[in-house]
């Protein structure tokens, strides 16, 4: 998969997108990443890219001119463009299933107030990462690809495929333990150490539930 960010703040990207679990999917050729800076695809001499609001009130407002220039440089036929912003419909982990099969992915991030309103038209949908406000779409485009190319085929180790993960069975994780066995005088769950890989699996199914009807009851409905 490539994915292009539309920003007008790029050196935000490698520190995440060049780390971890992204970094190796890089190395790996699963993944190819750029970004495009709507700075200079603008007219204006000053390369201007933002304006005050017409009607007057507070900030500024991204133009659509050198949005659709940057956004026209890396589009190609079934690009999936796709703008972040909380009025966005909400970005969920079935989402990020369903772009993951695409080639290729243009996630713009915005600033000040917004864009142009006539833009919106140049995205194939609009989504928001949740219900609060950043300072710009640049983390929220992270977020999207990070969920998204954990889903690439080859991405993740085999032991933690992302089919058999909590959101894909509508489950919270299970209890997970780690040495020492015994810690400020808590103990390890004695069925971890039997050997009995159907029981351990049975109680870690158990733990699960509990855990999902205490923490997140509206995920057990959804179920
Ligand atoms: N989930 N932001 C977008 C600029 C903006 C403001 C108003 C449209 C209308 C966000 C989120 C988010 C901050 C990205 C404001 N665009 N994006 N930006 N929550 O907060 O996606």
């Amino acid at each position: 998969m490539r994915i292009d960010f539309v920003t007008l703040f790029p050196d935000m990207f490698a520190p995440i997108m060049d780390a971890s679990i992204l970094g190796r999917a890089k190395e790996k050729g699963l993944l190819e990443w750029g970004c495009v800076n709507p700075r200079n695809f603008s007219a204006d001499k000053h390369r201007k890219v933002d304006d005050r609001p017409f009607g007057g009130g507070p900030g500024m407002v991204l133009m659509a001119e050198p949005l659709e220039k940057a956004i026209k440089s890396v589009k190609k036929k079934g690009t999936a463009v796709i703008f972040l912003s909380p009025q966005g419909e909400t970005f969920t982990d079935r989402k990020a299933s369903q772009l993951a099969k695409k080639k290729h992915v243009v996630l713009v991030c915005g600033h000040y107030e917004g864009v142009d309103e006539r833009a919106l038209e140049l995205f194939d949908e609009e989504l928001s990462i949740g219900d609060y406000v950043l300072t710009g779409g640049e983390l929220p485009a992270m977020v999207v690809a990070d969920a998204v190319v954990r889903k690439i085929p080859g991405v993740l180790k085999k032991e933690d495929a992302a089919e058999s993960e909590s959101f894909v069975t509508s489950l919270l994780d299970f209890p997970q333990y780690t040495r020492p066995r015994v810690w400020r005088g808590r103990e390890v769950p004695e069925i971890l150490f039997s050997g009995d890989h159907k029981k351990i699996a049975e109680w870690r199914h158990k733990a699960a539930h509990a855990a999902t009807r205490r923490k997140r009851p509206d995920l057990m409905s959804r179920a």
